[in-house]
């Protein structure tokens, strides 16, 4: 992921317009997955640092080391960090790059799912599971079978089901898949060709392991095509996120190098999903990520920028902002700055 250059911006004045504040500010955070779990808000972010990195296109300057959790009492309430709670360290499949992570609640236990890269330099989620929500979470040895690319999100549906979404493309690996099977002279596809598409696999009753092949989630235009490549304003790049809102599945993702949030809705986890518009126009910084969801009866998104580093695109901050749904369930637009 490229650096993109900071043209004067003055960020005082960005502040001013943006529409909610960093949720923490003495660490740098990104990639929010936000959950209600026993009635209070965890948010399970990456940790950005700065390495000395160089940029690059393959995003090598997000080293990511470690993982905090925050947690808040409620959405206008002070956020907690809670620490470390895993390192990558402490995993032993994984050397480096923690990426973006989810959480999951099953009887009494809580599940983080997070990326790295292996010994090898290949992505791999794995998990490591914990008694609470805040963790500290113990990482299973090895990554989870049959996984493979970034930015794990784990949806629970109502029938008490686990789907986990994964994938992303450039530094996130997925364009040298198919067929879940890795070849390194695998490219993305040209730009008049089908887009790649996101992953989906059902979880086990143990939350540790997939139980079923993965499957490619299918995002389709209003004539029921799938998005071509070169769409890019609207074909999946990264950062998968499902929710549910009156009996509807919403699959939203990043553009990435276009930097918006979209959504496409369908009525299986599994899709197809027709795309459906934009939640979130571009923010500061290159990347964009985030996650939806419902709080005491209103939905959220909660998403990232870079405004606190004043444009650092590895030095992020964590943001929420209240979303719309129109009556039809389309979702408004949000803009970052007014
Ligand atoms: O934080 C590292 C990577 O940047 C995430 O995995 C992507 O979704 C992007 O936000």
């Amino acid at each position: 992921m490229p650096e993109e250059p900071i043209e004067h911006i003055d960020f005082n004045e960005l502040n001013e317009r943006a529409i909610s504040k960093p949720l923490v500010k003495h660490i740098y955070t990104a990639d929010p997955s936000a959950h209600v779990f026993d009635g209070k808000i965890y948010i399970y972010p990456s940790h950005d640092i700065e390495s000395g990195i160089p940029f690059d296109d393959l995003g090598s300057h997000f080293a990511m080391e470690d993982y905090h959790v925050i947690s808040m009492e409620d959405i206008d309430g002070e956020a907690v960090d809670h620490g470390v709670a895993l390192h990558v360290n402490d995993v032993p499949w994984a050397e480096k790059q923690m990426w973006a992570p989810d959480a999951a609640h099953k009887n009494g236990k809580y599940y983080l799912y997070f990326p790295a890269r292996d010994y090898d330099g290949r992505f791999k989620i794995g998990v490591a599971v914990g008694n609470a929500p805040e963790g500290p979470f113990v990482p299973q040895p090895e990554a989870i079978k049959g996984s493979y690319s970034i930015d794990p999100a784990v949806f629970e549906d109502e029938d008490g089901s686990y789907y986990m979404y994964f994938g992303g493309i450039w530094g996130g690996q997925l364009q040298k898949y198919r067929n879940n099977t890795y070849d390194s002279s695998h490219e993305l596809p040209k730009p008049n060709e089908a887009a790649l598409l996101p992953i989906i696999a059902k979880l086990g009753d143990d939350m540790l392991e997939f139980a079923e092949e993965p499957k490619e989630v299918r995002i389709l235009d209003e004539e029921g095509n799938l998005l071509l490549e070169g769409d890019n304003e609207r074909r999946f790049f990264e950062a998968s996120w499902v929710h549910k809102y009156r009996g509807k599945y919403y699959f939203s993702y990043s553009t990435g190098d276009t930097h918006y949030i979209c959504y496409a809705m369908g009525d299986s986890p599994y899709g197809p999903f027709t795309y459906a518009g934009r939640i979130l126009n571009p923010v500061v910084g290159w990347t964009s990520h985030h996650s939806i969801c419902e709080v005491d009866g209103k939905w959220y998104l909660f998403y990232h920028d870079s405004s606190l580093s004043k444009g650092v695109t590895h030095l992020r901050s964590v943001k929420v902002a209240e979303i719309e749904y129109h009556q039809d369930g389309t979702i408004a637009t949000l803009d970052p700055y007014k």
